[in-house]
């Protein structure tokens, strides 16, 4: 864990883009832009979002002379990039964050009041930019912050999403999804760029390695600059809309075909227009894959081009000035893309593009569910990408014949050719339960996987053994559920395309080369790093938790910290320091009224401020666990209806907030959060129990919900199941803003303990070591439930919380063990659980010793800083170096 420490660049607001104009030119500044952009020519008469208008366009006017800035330099000097490829990027809202990265607080904030105007009217009156599921999404926005800030020569490609991440309302406690309708009102954030289009294929036939794509699309650009903290470096989020190649069909149009007039312009259109709201894969859905090939495309393209202007034909150069970081599988197909520009396009031969294109991309991996990892019909890339799916296929074929010459895979080939015939490779094993819910939400058809290859039918060829010994190395795979369909691996293609590949935190980079990439990490197993997870510390501390922030700069002896999150070690020496532990407490206290406000405002609900405040945000999983959580609120029920006055005077009051989005097609996750909505609405109303106890689900979860949820957190749980969750990340939120977890050995669980010291943690559970082992053997025989488990589930089933029969398949999935249910072990974990849960009452009566741990967590969470992660990334995978712009 020695990591360089990063060095601190300037003094607090000297950042070269702060204003230098003074305080009147600013607000001329300000007035001007918001007659401008008003609806009014009064400055009275202006509403909150006319002036959030106003007021970010004057903001930009900064941020885009020193993003200019910035480019230009870099370009001069011929820097190498990184490119950052995601489908997804959840930046949130940008205006606070903007100006505090700018360091122009101080100044917008005097202007604003003597204007009369509230900086956080004026941010609650800014769209949120969900172009993102959750933590892949939000980790690749926190990743350019830190990019940005530590000078990096880097970019963001990505989709500009006409529609992003749908809004969750309830309905009678249900789900509703709604259009997240982003772009109405315009963004003030992006810069368009009508000059930077690409064209980009789909569909055709291919002659002599000749693709002729039979329908073309263009890519248009939109630059979102992302400003730095502390440094005049505003990096970019380059984003494509997709538009028709003709913008209307004149000829149909005169013809009176009025729908086929504008047929073309609709299906282009359709590529950008949603984001696929789906945590786990959508397999086989053609536009998905559209949707990916066209930003890989168009941002492929676009660098090349951008190569070609300055070095001409040099391609080998092409590995020391650009490298692309695959934000999982989503931009993979850019394995292919490179090969066939450099190949088709540039005229380079196959083994020169092949040592180009491997030593270019690097490959994170954030995953391990086996139905989520992405694989996608030959068919469908045959049909959409001709060109890619010959380029795959020989990709395939040169890496198989290449291992043919290493010694580890030669002994088993010769082995496998002398003991024909061949043996069957063992069949996926269908994780019950999750996965049958799960096949819902994907294309997949639902069934048993075939087992492996039959006996050959007459007629049908013998497999050759060698072949056989190296299928488990195949990028092309059979579908175990559907025989005689072919699927391509896109983890296996980025695997070997990759100079690189990464897991997101230290226990998941351990399981993916002993489980998924376990064949391809024995024959290189110098590709395999770790790279943790980090999130940024200025959105989630200095900006979100302000009176925190300044109490830490207070002790601290200054705001250091802001950039060398390593500095919160600082503040250990105050741990046990009761003056320091007071006025902690005291700003707890006030996030958590902040919070309480903001669920009454969104939900109607009062909630007192005294209790525990509970909280767990996530998508809405099996293997998150929200059930486990609901279980317990349960049991706590029942326990407090069953308590004498006096037992139930013991009772540490509790507020329990669950919050999250449910993918549109995930049928037991819809369950979880009507279980959750239906016992808030049987506890809250409960005269028994009073304010011993309250649910809330908070609807639409989002980024902006979350700046305001994790300061006002006092616990916070992160309980998947022991090697299902890859990294997490807002547990590193919740540490930073001083929030206890009780979590699992799970994930960035680990290193948070590691890091605040385990004893500060509530553990439990099964370790990961012990999960598969139990899934093949133990739960066959396992009767063991806890009564209190027994307890809480029948309540569920007898419908003390109402929808008795809407409950019952989710109270099935848990039940009855040795039938192959519970596969994320909500019985065997729920003991441990409650024991964790029963030492979290137990501390919270001291709030002395709580408030030492939720110093001590705070002070630990440095190392959770992205600025480390992207260090670390930038150092061991990228090769890419600081490149401050010089002030003149
Ligand atoms: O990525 C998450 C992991 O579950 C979490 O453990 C990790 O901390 C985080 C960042 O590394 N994965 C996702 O958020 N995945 C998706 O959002 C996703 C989106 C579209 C897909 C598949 C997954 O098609």
């Amino acid at each position: 864990r020695a990591i360089a420490e990063p060095p601190v660049k300037t003094a607090p607001g000297s950042n070269g883009v702060a204003t230098s104009e003074g305080d009147s030119k600013l607000k001329e500044s300000i007035l001007q832009n918001l007659l401008n952009t008003g609806s009014s020519t009064h400055i009275e008469a202006l509403d909150a979002k006319d002036v959030y208008r106003g007021v970010a366009q004057s903001v930009r006017e900064k941020l885009v002379a020193a993003f200019n800035r910035t480019q230009e330099y870099w370009r001069e000097e011929d820097t190498k990039f990184i490119y950052y490829l995601s489908a997804e990027f959840l930046m949130g809202r940008s205006l606070l964050n903007t100006v505090q990265n700018l360091g122009l607080g101080g100044p917008y904030g005097e202007v604003l009041k003597e204007l009369g105007v509230k900086m956080e009217a004026l941010v609650d009156a800014e769209q949120n930019a969900a172009l993102g599921n959750g933590g892949l999404g939000r980790l690749a926005a926190c990743f350019l912050d830190s990019i940005a800030t530590l000078d990096l020569p880097g970019w963001g490609y990505g989709i500009r999403y006409k529609y992003g991440m749908f809004k969750q309302a309830l309905k009678g406690g249900y789900q509703d999804e709604l259009p997240d309708i982003w772009l109405t009102n315009g963004n003030p954030w992006e810069i368009a760029r009508p000059n930077i289009t690409y064209r980009i294929g789909f569909y055709g036939t291919v002659d002599q390695f000749q693709w002729s794509p039979a329908e073309e699309v263009i890519a248009k650009a939109y630059d979102n600059p992302i400003p730095g903290f502390q440094t005049s470096t505003v990096g970019n989020l380059r984003l494509w809309e997709a538009l028709p190649l003709h913008e209307f069909d004149l000829a149909a149009f005169n013809k009176g075909d009025y729908v086929q007039a504008v047929e073309e312009r609709r299906k282009a259109e359709d590529i950008s227009a949603v984001l696929y709201p789906n945590d786990a894969t959508e397999y086989g859905k053609e536009l998905r894959l559209k949707q990916q090939y066209f930003f890989v495309s168009a941002s492929l393209q676009d660098v090349l081009a951008r190569f070609r202007e300055r070095h001409g034909a040099n391609w080998p150069l092409l590995p020391e000035k650009a490298c692309f970081q695959m934000n999982d599988t989503h931009p993979t197909i850019a394995v292919a893309e490179l090969m066939r520009l450099l190949i088709d396009c540039e005229g380079l031969g196959w083994d020169a593009a092949w040592a180009i294109t491997q030593k270019c991309l690097a490959f994170t991996n954030h995953t391990v569910m086996p139905e989520a990892l992405e694989k996608w019909p030959v068919a469908v890339i045959g049909k959409l990408l001709p060109r890619h799916m010959e380029i795959i296929d020989k990709i395939d074929t040169i890496w198989k014949d290449s291992l043919k010459e290493q010694e580890k895979v030669l002994g088993q080939v010769e082995a496998a050719a002398k003991s024909a015939p061949p043996k069957p490779p063992k069949a996926e094993i269908k994780p019950k339960g999750a996965v049958e819910s799960l096949t819902d939400a994907l294309t997949f058809k639902a069934g048993e996987p075939s087992g492996g290859k039959e006996e050959p039918e007459e007629g049908e060829e013998e497999e050759d053994p060698v072949e056989a010994a190296l299928a488990k190395y195949s990028i092309i795979t059979e579908n175990p559920w559907e025989k005689g369909v072919k699927l391509v691996n896109m983890a296996y293609l980025a695997v070997v395309g990759s100079k690189a590949v990464n897991g997101v935190a230290a226990i998941h980079s351990e399981i993916i080369k002993d489980t998924i990439f376990k064949d391809f990490y024995d024959v290189m197993p110098h590709k395999f790093q770790n790279k943790t997870n980090g999130v940024t510390p200025r959105r989630w501390l200095a900006w979100c938790n302000p009176a925190l922030a300044a109490l830490i700069t207070e002790a601290l002896g200054g705001d250091e910290w802001i950039n060398d999150a390593t500095r919160l070690s600082g503040l250990r020496k105050f741990a046990d320091d009761k003056d320091f532990q007071a006025k902690w407490r005291a700003i707890k206290l006030a996030n958590k009224e902040r919070l309480a406000a903001k669920i009454k405002e969104r939900t109607g609900v009062t909630l007192p401020t005294t209790p525990l405040y509970d909280i767990q945000i996530k998508r809405i999983h099996e293997y998150k666990r929200q059930y486990l959580n609901l279980l317990s609120v349960a049991w706590r029920y029942h326990q407090i209806k069953a308590a004498t006055p006096l037992e139930r005077s013991k009772f540490v009051p509790r507020v329990v907030l669950i919050g999250g989005k449910a993918a549109s097609a995930y049928y037991m996750a819809k369950k979880i959060i009507r279980l959750t909505t239906a016992i808030g609405e049987t506890v809250n109303s409960d005269p028994d129990v009073s304010d011993l106890l309250k649910v809330v689900f908070l609807p639409d979860y989002n980024v902006d919900w979350a700046e305001v949820i994790i300061p006002g957190s006092e616990l916070s749980q992160h309980i998947s199941t022991a090697g299902t969750e890859a990294s997490g990340t807002s547990n590193m939120k919740f540490a930073m803003n001083g929030c206890l977890i009780i979590g699992t050995m799970d994930g960035a669980n680990i290193e948070i303990a590691e890091e605040v010291g385990k004893e500060n943690l509530f553990v439990f559970g099964m370790p990961a070591e012990d999960v598969q082992g139990w899934r093949d053997g133990k739960r066959a025989e396992w009767k063991d439930y806890d009564p209190r488990f027994t307890t809480a589930l029948n309540m569920i089933k007898d419908g003390v919380f109402g929808d008795k029969e809407y409950f019952q398949d989710l109270a099935d999935s848990i039940s009855d063990m040795s039938k192959g249910n519970d596969w994320f072990l909500v019985a065997p974990d729920f003991t441990d659980y409650l024991r964790a849960q029963a030492e979290v009452d137990k501390l919270y009566l001291d709030q002395d010793e709580w408030t030492r741990r939720s110093i001590l967590y705070t002070a630990g969470s440095g190392f959770f800083s992205s600025d480390r992660t992207i260090k670390q990334y930038a150092d061991e995978i990228w090769d890419v170096k600081p490149m401050p712009v010089p002030s003149s």
